[in-house]
């Protein structure tokens, strides 16, 4: 029986609405900027995120496109650089909406004494400023981004930095997570994993989760299982506890 110390979140797609009216909609304006035909609409743009880290998302696009592997990584390198500069001036313009409930919850976590920190594989240009904006400089506990962790997901690497920042055993915390591949990355760092699913992740295999749910928010449903519940404390001290849903 473990208590809740500490709750570790991602940001792209849990915390924050960010893909396809954010990144996407960036890399895309690269893109155009360098002359490129290429364009990623929101439906082909769902299969793109299987591959986490921007710069590698466009190395795998490229190559498909043809461009030998050197070449799609120089290319990639040029248009991350960009796309980076673009999406950090979206989150400067307030364009990227956290999802419904989440700054509530981490308030709610806070005020319990549980700690917060974040791990994401996304770049410290963009993470910083955007956590700022939409919770506030004191929020979190720690912030990890592939500035410290190269390592991408769904390799745990983040998540054990998260877990030494923090100094508490993967029994007494939980990740917050919307997609396979991140909770592929909390379950092998041996943490306990709570699936937030959106348009994009739904329907991927979250064999492992502590529980899958489709909103943070009160009045979530929880998927697969006959109960319906929100994300709050009480949800994360139980499933922390080890407690699973009927499914
Ligand atoms: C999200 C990502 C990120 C963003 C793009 O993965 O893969 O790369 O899509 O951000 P997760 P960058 O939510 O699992 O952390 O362009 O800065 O890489
Ligand atoms: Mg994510």
């Amino acid at each position: 029986m473990a208590d809740l110390q500490a709750v570790i979140f991602d940001v792209d797609g849990t915390l924050v609405d960010s893909e396809r009216d954010g990144h996407r909609v960036a890399f895309n304006e690269a893109f155009a900027a360098a002359g490129l035909p290429y364009h990623w609409d929101v439906e082909q743009y769902g299969p793109l995120l299987t591959t986490t880290g921007g710069q590698r998302r466009l190395t795998r696009f490229l190559v498909e496109q043809g461009y030998d592997d050197q070449e799609a990584s120089a290319l990639a390198e040029t248009l991350q650089a960009d796309k980076t500069r673009r999406f950090a001036a979206m989150v400067r313009s307030d364009l990227l909406p956290a999802r419904p409930g989440a700054v509530e919850l981490v308030e709610e976590l806070r005020a319990e004494g549980v700690r917060t920190a974040v791990a994401t594989t996304g770049s410290a240009d963009w993470v910083h400023p955007l956590l700022d904006r939409l919770f506030g400089p004191d929020a979190f506990d720690f912030i990890f981004t592939r500035a410290q962790v190269p390592a991408l997901k769904p390799d745990p690497a983040v998540y054990l930095a998260a877990l030494a920042g923090l100094q508490v055993p993967a029994d007494n915390a939980i990740a917050i997570e919307d997609s396979s591949v991140g909770m592929r990355a909390a379950l092998a760092a041996g943490l306990r994993c709570l699936v937030v699913t959106n348009a994009y992740t739904r329907g991927q295999d979250f064999t492992g989760a502590a529980a899958v749910v489709s909103e943070l928010r009160a009045s979530g449903e929880l998927v697969g299982s006959g109960l319906a519940s929100q994300v709050d404390v009480a949800l994360l001290r139980w499933l922390c506890r080890g407690e699973r849903l009927a499914s």
